[in-house]
């Protein structure tokens, strides 16, 4: 059916203005297919983004809460986390991906996604939106189309990304662009998600576009997130000169305050990467994905495809997370998700204060002791429960945001959940020792996705969750990276552990002690401590970390403490070693690189447990192999 179907003489014109047929092809196209009442089209004016946000309202996706500005969305208490089961990529026919990615014949998963989406947005309103990914007009850019019947989804991207109808008239009509199809499905009598069984997030990597039905929860719903990394990795994958990643980006000051080194870090879901990109007297710019690419003067630089944070809300508290909890309890616009609201406030688990025991959460009408078809018992908030803000509402947000050259960063900071294996933090020797760190991370699940948590998981680059062609390929790509670079020695990669526990269980270090780690790693990026070498890399000496404890926190940090949790753990290292090796030795395309690493790694740890009949060795053991930087 004609355009003029579904949209009015305004919508049109803003449509048309575009100049772009392939746009006016994809969204005649889809909107023949879900079959909307209507559609309206959203430009980059505060007046279409008003008029998304008081559409949730209306619609009953979101509502009003007490402090001006804030509102609640709840998804369905079966839609509280990502889906990876249901996430799929389109395979065409002869082609392969590794065993650790979900995929589907692409003509079957078209048949059936199409089919699912047949006359899907049935009386509801259609939203075409236009956003950039990256900063406008850079190096970065990539532009992206939403179409969405879901005002909550419509209302989060205009927070999280930055607007892109204006770069799209800039494409001059070319059909080069990102687009998504989303749709809640049909909603219950709390607007949220009914046909959760036939939710279905199908990844076409050939027309670059995602499809994604009968969901709400943001990491499964919003094209531009989670849907839009993938499309990326593999543009940056198949392009071979910049990479897609699952990062956040900071400034770290140095212990003086006289220097800021951009970092960038990657940590699965719920490992600490927003609170390590918001650390108290550091910059943020920001907290989920990073493009990097190299700009003309061979320099690494990088970029948030973002605006804002969808961020995890739990333990948001003023001790912990002072300028976002100010955020979020202050007049502006910030969506939660799945908190407790009573008496129009939110409330969530560990925000230091009482929560009520009743009230309206993720299983609609809550009270203490509410137990669920399973017979768990429901918190008051979903443990995976959010915020939405826009990094600008941050104190401590940087001002490189926008900056379309990105920023020039010196490290990488790979960190999972790892109870008994690595040390708190320690430097790769060189960038492939570095890329192999990253490639083999591994992480004790948790509730940002579906299912069962603390089970331990291999999770590349925190990003295996959003990799969508062969590993081995992804990772070739960062070992291919460095040459591109003036100086290779532009980026130390570095690898945390914040999660590690003694003997008793307990964790040793405190949620704030990763300042000092990262201190660390700004000293040394800047030559400034030297470190002990180890088989597994160079760690921190303990006099320096002795020193920056009592700087930073007027803390006394144990010489006991220091021997335990930096000492070298031969046989889990081994053991760590040889799920990798088996986790990938059947991979297609992995690079030489890759096992020349692991099998240094392995014979230098040999080497270690002969030489000290050791298993676990304390550092003190290696301090004579005391190095000043790291090439
Ligand atoms: C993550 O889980 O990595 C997130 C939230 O950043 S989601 O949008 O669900 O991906
Ligand atoms: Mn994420």
């Amino acid at each position: 059916m004609p355009l003029e179907n579904y949209l009015d003489e305004v919508n049109l014109k803003k449509l048309q203005a575009l100049n772009n047929p392939k746009v006016l092809e994809v969204v005649e196209t889809y909107l023949d297919i879900c079959r909307p009442k209507k559609a309206t089209v959203i430009t980059d004016s505060e007046e279409d983004h008003k008029y998304v946000k008081e559409l949730a309202l209306k619609n009953g996706e979101e509502q009003k809460l007490k402090t001006e500005g804030h509102t609640v969305h709840f998804d369905g208490y079966h839609d509280q986390a990502r889906d990876k089961k249901n996430t799929r990529v389109l395979l065409p026919k002869g082609q392969k991906l590794s065993k650790h990615i979900n995929s589907i014949d692409r003509d079957e998963g078209l048949k059936e996604i199409m089919a699912l989406m047949e006359g899907i947005m049935h009386g509801k309103e259609a939203l075409i939106l236009f956003f950039s990914l990256g900063p406008q007009n850079s190096m970065f850019t990539l532009p992206a189309l939403q179409i969405t019947d879901s005002a909550y989804v419509a209302h989060s991207e205009t927070m999280l990304y930055r607007p892109g109808y204006e770069v799209f008239k800039k494409l001059n009509g070319s059909p080069d662009f990102f687009y998504f199809i989303h749709s809640a499905g049909e909603l219950d009598e709390n607007n949220v998600s009914k046909n959760i069984d036939k939710r279905r997030i199908y990844i076409d990597l050939v027309e670059n576009r995602v499809f994604s039905v009968n969901n709400q929860y943001a990491g499964n719903s919003l094209g531009l997130k989670k849907l839009a990394l993938r499309l990326a990795i593999n543009k940056a994958v198949s392009e071979g000169t910049w990479l897609t990643e699952h990062m956040f980006i900071g400034g770290v000051y140095s212990r003086d305050r006289k220097r800021k080194t951009y970092f960038l870090g990657a940590f699965p879901s719920m490992c600490g990467k927003t609170s390590t990109a918001m650390i108290p007297g550091n910059t943020i710019v920001g907290d989920d994905i990073a493009y990097i690419r190299v700009n003309k003067d061979g320099e690494a630089r990088a970029a948030n495809i973002e605006s804002g944070i969808f961020g995890i809300i739990k333990d948001v508290n003023p001790i912990d997370d002072p300028l976002i909890y100010k955020a979020l309890t202050t007049p502006r616009e910030v969506i939660f998700s799945n908190v407790l609201v009573k008496d129009g406030v939110p409330y969530w688990t560990g925000m230091g204060k009482d929560i009520p025991e009743d009230g309206i959460n993720f299983s609609g009408k809550w009270f203490k002791g509410k137990k669920d078809a399973n017979g768990n018992e429901i918190p008051p908030s979903h443990p995976n429960a959010r915020y939405t803000i826009r990094l600008s509402s941050l104190e401590n947000c940087d001002p490189a945001l926008h900056d379309p050259n990105g920023v020039y960063f010196r490290g990488i900071i790979y960190g999972g959940r790892d109870s008994d294996t690595s040390v708190p933090i320690f430097q790769s020797f060189n960038w492939n020792h570095g890329v192999f760190v990253g490639a083999s991370l591994e992480s004790e699940t948790t509730a940002a996705t579906l299912g069962k948590v603390g089970v331990r998981k291999l999770q590349p680059m925190a990003n295996l969750d959003f990799v969508v062609v062969p590993l081995g390929k992804y990772f070739q790509n960062h070992f291919n990276f460095v040459k591109h670079l003036k100086d290779p020695h532009q980026i130390q990669i570095f690898s945390t552990n914040y999660f590690l526990k003694d003997e008793n269980g307990k964790y040793y270090d405190d949620k704030v002690d990763k300042k000092v780690w990262l201190i660390w790693a700004e000293g040394r990026v800047n030559g400034e401590f030297d470190a002990i070498e180890t088989p597994i890399g160079y760690i921190p000496k303990y006099d320096d970390l002795k020193q920056l404890f009592r700087e930073v926190f007027n803390k006394d940090y144990s010489y006991e403490r220091y021997e335990k949790e930096f000492a070298i753990r031969i046989n889990k290292w081994l053991e760590k070693l040889e799920r990798i090796e088996n986790a990938y030795k059947d991979e297609p395309f992995m690079p030489d690189e890759f096992f020349n690493e692991l099998n240094a790694l392995r014979q230098r740890l040999l080497e270690a447990k002969e030489r000290f009949n050791m298993d676990i060795i304390p550092p003190s053991k290696f301090e004579g192999k005391l190095v000043h930087t790291a090439h």
